[in-house]
């Protein structure tokens, strides 16, 4: 799949949304739609943001690339499956950033895999301590992409462990990826890489809980 991957990047870099979409139609020729997201567009925007760090690509062209992903993701990724599963109460927040893809992206194979969620959009700590609790969530789960919010989960952790809640909190997201012990440093009970992983953390959980 990694032959999609330089095509697929560079119509995105050159807002060629045609393009795009063509090569990822291509891609749902060989994989799944989370295959084909994981596969293809994560890398891709992945090296985007690489390339915007080397100075090589404008952060315009990253904003065009992400919000033309969100659409094919959109298109691809069924909002639901019939056959929902006896799961924990459960919620997915993306934490002070603007980065949507990771969370819509977890959110939608989560419900494609059977577990119903809160989708809490984006929250700051209070905001999002205070909603976890009124709705009697047992599993949170955290997207974040920036490293300062990535550090204020830890404030969610300590929050929610201050007033007893109980809940488990699963964290996932750019700053995790590039530092691997930074969950447990914030104190989050789980990491995943993928939104496969989230769907991988809460069936796990699942047992433990009922
Ligand atoms: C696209 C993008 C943007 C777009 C966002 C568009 C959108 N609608 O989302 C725009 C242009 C708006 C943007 C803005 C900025 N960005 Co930006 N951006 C990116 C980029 C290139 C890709 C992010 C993305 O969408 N990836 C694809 C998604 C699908 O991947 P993902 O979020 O990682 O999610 C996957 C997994 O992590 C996992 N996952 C995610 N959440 C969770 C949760 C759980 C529980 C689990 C289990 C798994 C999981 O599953 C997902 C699917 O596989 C990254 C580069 C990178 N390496 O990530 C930089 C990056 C995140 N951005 C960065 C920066 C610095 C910024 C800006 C500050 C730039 C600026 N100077 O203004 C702003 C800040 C905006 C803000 N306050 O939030 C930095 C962050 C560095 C840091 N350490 O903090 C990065 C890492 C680029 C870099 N290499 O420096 N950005």
């Amino acid at each position: 799949m990694s032959d999609l991957i330089r095509p697929f990047r560079e119509a995105l870099e050159s807002l060629d949304r045609v393009r795009a979409e063509a090569l990822f139609q291509q891609a749902l020729l060989r994989l799944s739609p989370i295959q084909a997201v994981e596969q293809v567009i994560v890398p891709a925007l992945e090296q985007m943001g690489s390339a915007w760090q080397a100075g090589s690509v404008a952060l315009s062209q990253v904003y065009m690339a992400g919000r033309c992903c969100e659409e094919l993701v959109e298109r691809v990724l069924p909002p639901s499956d019939p056959d929902r599963k006896h799961q924990p109460r459960s919620a997915i927040v993306l934490l002070n950033d603007y980065h949507m893809l990771g969370k819509r992206i977890v959110y939608s194979v989560m419900r494609a895999s059977g577990f119903e969620l809160f989708d809490y959009g984006r929250m700051d700590v209070e905001e999002v301590v205070e909603r976890a609790i009124a709705d009697r969530i047992r599993v949170l789960l955290i997207s974040v992409l920036m490293l300062p919010s990535a550090l204020r989960v830890g404030e969610v952790c300590l929050q929610l462990k201050a007033r007893g809640s109980g809940i488990k909190v699963a964290v996932g997201g750019a700053p995790f990826l590039f530092d691997a012990e930074l969950w447990r440093e914030v104190g989050a009970d789980a990491m995943g890489r993928s939104a496969s992983d989230a769907v991988a953390i809460v069936g796990g959980w699942m047992g433990e809980m009922s």
